[in-house]
């Protein structure tokens, strides 16, 4: 057990509970990176994991880069034409930045590809801990907007259907697709709820005041700061409303990026939010923050220093290190059971009482009202 600096966190003793060892390719010749940032549900007696993972052609030549995308070109009914394509990359082009694993830039930082095509993968558990996980893919990426994968589920469960928001990639940027499932075998696309560049959408799990509410975050080019920004919504298609919610902390640990993490959770204090912040260095590490359960477009505390660090080995070392990344959390009478992605890698769990967390919270709104 590590204790962080703020509350206790327990890591299961198991962890990482799903490695890319435990997911079968999707293609023959294709290898695994990746199996993290799932979304997580709670479905009958069942938890789910909807696994983001990240694959890509065998690298079999050192010189070259394989990089896969979607293939847009293919034609329905015809079976037999190649869902991926594969584009060839000299290792030695001058041109070419190949220095982040995540993706390849030219020289002035623009990104032209992504390493690998991300799609989504059910697992299954009845103990929350040991996970059966679909043999093929149960998502794969669709249409123009997807051809450089989809990523980073969020599912809320509304009156008992489930909504997922995800980021959509291609060469057009990250947009926000939302789709659906009531029983996780079939899902269905409900489309684009914010164009590029967005990420980190995640819907509340009830209406409030009428409408649905939604986290997001934009990421701003040139002028602003990719921060959390709230919307409102009648139908969680069409949304306005837009409010600035969280912004960036210099000098701290989200002083380069937020967005939210996991599906805001209903206390009665407050919406109790569970965000990830990055530094300069790219280390991410999950905050808390209370949101007013009537206005949640309100901030009534945020914690100053995260709940949780990249401590643990398959933390701190992966596929890109320092990176603690979740999506969700399965709530029981006031213990969290909270699944994230590790170091772009694995996926780990650990537990922790809501209670340390809200009193902490509870004190940093009494610091930010003598402040005030
Ligand atoms: C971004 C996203 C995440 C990823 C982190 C760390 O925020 O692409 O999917 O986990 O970066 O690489």
């Amino acid at each position: 057990m590590i204790i962080d600096k703020t509350i206790e966190i327990t890591r299961f003793a198991g962890n990482p509970i799903i490695t890319p060892k435990d997911i079968k390719p999707s293609f023959p010749d294709w290898e695994v990176l990746g199996a993290f940032n799932a979304g997580v549900a709670q479905h009958g007696d069942e938890t789910i994991l909807l696994v983001r993972v990240a694959e890509r052609p065998v690298q079999a030549d050192p010189r070259k880069a394989l990089v896969p995308v979607l293939n847009c070109d293919r034609v329905e009914g015809h079976a037999d034409m190649p869902v991926m394509r594969t584009i060839e990359l000299d290792r030695n082009d001058s041109e070419l930045d190949f220095s982040d694993p995540r993706v390849i830039r030219d020289l002035e930082g623009n990104t032209l590809y992504l390493t690998s095509i991300s799609h989504l993968r059910v697992a299954r558990s009845r103990d929350g801990v040991s996970f059966e996980i679909d043999e093929r893919p149960t998502v794969l990426p669709e249409g123009p907007m997807e051809r450089w994968g989809i990523e980073d589920p969020r599912i809320t469960d509304l009156n008992g259907k489930y909504y997922i928001a995800y980021s959509a990639v291609s060469d057009k940027g990250v947009a926000v697709g939302m789709m659906t499932t009531e029983d996780f075998v079939s899902f269905r696309r409900e489309g684009m709820i914010l164009a590029p560049t967005n990420k980190d959408v995640a819907f509340f799990p009830e209406t409030i005041g009428g409408s649905y509410y939604m986290l997001h975050r934009p990421v701003p080019e040139g002028l602003g700061e990719p921060e959390m920004w709230i919307a409102s919504s009648p139908d969680l298609k069409h949304w306005g409303g837009h409010r600035f919610l969280m912004g960036l902390r210099s000098k701290k640990w989200d002083d380069t990026r937020i967005g939210a993490g996991c599906v805001p959770i209903k206390t009665e204090d407050g919406w109790l939010i569970l965000y990830h912040g990055a530094d300069r260095d790219n280390r991410y590490c999950l905050g808390a923050a209370l949101l007013d359960l009537q206005d949640p477009g309100r901030v009534i505390a945020r914690m100053d220093e995260p709940f949780m660090t990249p401590e643990a080995d398959y933390e701190t070392s992966g596929f890109f290190q320092n990176v603690i990344f979740a999506c969700g959390t399965v709530v029981n009478v006031g213990q969290a059971i909270m699944y994230y992605g590790a170091a772009d890698d694995s996926i780990a769990c650990v537990s922790f009482e809501l209670e340390p967390l809200m009193s902490l919270l509870r004190r940093s709104e009494q610091r930010g009202a003598a402040r005030s």
